[in-house]
């Protein structure tokens, strides 16, 4: 017993003869869902600009949103930075994010404010990027396949098994693409396209840039994603051919949410500004990532898609991120297209 008093005492006693408080260190948990090269170059930067230590974990958006629901009870994540913005929504709506009003607020492009203002400030904007259809152009030509042009060619038997697309539930991209395939066609209409594409679906993955991925190694003919992450493996030198398909297209505001109740508020702050501040979001491109930022001071990287130059659509975010539309379509994929047999 003797002994433990010395040694408490004696630990006091030497932070405060170095002039030190006693202070636990700064820290930070957080929840990532863009791509992984991103992730880590905004820790790196972070971590030098501020000091605070990060323990960040990366998953898709679907995934994150499902991790923060089962621990809203006891959070264990501070700041949740980027994923599509529906799930956001979802979290918002929920009451599992945090209202915050950043200073740099008044510099993001409207789309980015209209994200946090229609969820009370519960999440923002952090960048934007438009879906597409990517394909290996030497694989096609090989196998004397014609190019797609439309969502609705992507139902052709001639791409039996040649397709690609991520499962909706572990994935924003691929519940971004239900959404826009509704809102373009009707619900019964593209549900029936969905289902006439399941026998061309070779796999459904868990994280949405996983299709074109594996169209540029080869692994699968389409594969559908965002633009931005086909832009990635052009840029890699990889044989890849981007489509805005014939009908439009749809498009994700990518979002940052703090956690409810986060054990470190004042450090989930410090990221939330300085993550919406131009120069780290000029710094995109260093990882290779080519979403359109939000901050209106930042330089979108040349090789972005031009979202101005696309047919995109009135995509509905506030029908489409609420909880209980996103829950209803996971429910009607699950039960009509992902438990079809192929
Ligand atoms: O790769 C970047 C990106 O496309 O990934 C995010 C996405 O939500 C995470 O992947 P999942 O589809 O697996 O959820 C996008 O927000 C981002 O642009």
């Amino acid at each position: 017993m003797k002994k433990q008093i010395t040694f408490i005492v004696g630990g006091l006693a030497a932070a405060w003869l170095a002039g030190t408080p006693a202070l636990a260190a700064e820290k930070l948990t957080l929840y990532c869902s863009p791509q992984i090269e991103w992730c880590n170059l905004m820790v790196e930067a972070f971590e030098k600009e501020t000091g605070i230590d990060v323990a960040m974990t990366r998953k898709s958006s679907g995934e994150t949103f499902a991790q923060i629901k089962a621990e809203a009870r006891n959070p264990k994540g501070d700041v949740w930075w980027g994923g599509t913005g529906d799930p956001h929504l979802q979290a918002a709506e929920e009451g599992l994010t945090e209202e915050y009003t950043s200073p740099v607020f008044d510099k993001l492009h409207p789309w980015a404010q209209n994200q946090a203002k229609s969820a009370s400030m519960k999440t923002v904007g952090i960048y934007a990027g438009a879906l597409g259809i990517g394909y290996n152009k030497e694989l096609l030509a090989a196998k004397g396949l014609p190019a797609p042009e439309s969502w609705a060619d992507l139902a052709k038997p001639e791409y039996k098994g040649e397709v690609q697309i991520a499962n909706p539930n572990s994935s924003g991209t691929s519940y971004t693409t239900l959404a826009t395939l509704v809102q373009i066609m009707g619900e019964d209409e593209a549900f029936d396209l969905m289902k006439a594409m399941h026998k061309n679906v070779n796999q459904y993955t868990k994280s949405g840039s996983a299709p074109i991925k594996a169209a540029a190694r080869g692994e699968t003919t389409i594969g559908i994603t965002f633009m931005h992450d086909m832009v990635t493996q052009v840029v890699n030198g990889f044989p890849i051919e981007i489509v805005a398909p014939t009908e439009g297209t749809g498009y994700e505001i990518g979002s940052m949410s703090i956690i409810k109740n986060a054990r470190n508020m004042e450090s989930a702050k410090k990221f939330y500004d300085f993550a919406l501040n131009a120069d780290i979001q000029t710094r995109a491109r260093e990882a290779k990532a080519y979403q359109v930022p939000s901050n209106s001071g930042a330089t979108p990287p040349d090789e972005s898609p031009d979202l101005t130059k696309l047919k995109l659509i009135d995509y509905d975010f506030a029908k489409y991120g609420s909880s209980a539309e996103r829950k209803r379509l996971l429910k009607r994929w699950d039960d009509e297209v992902g438990s079809l047999p192929r």
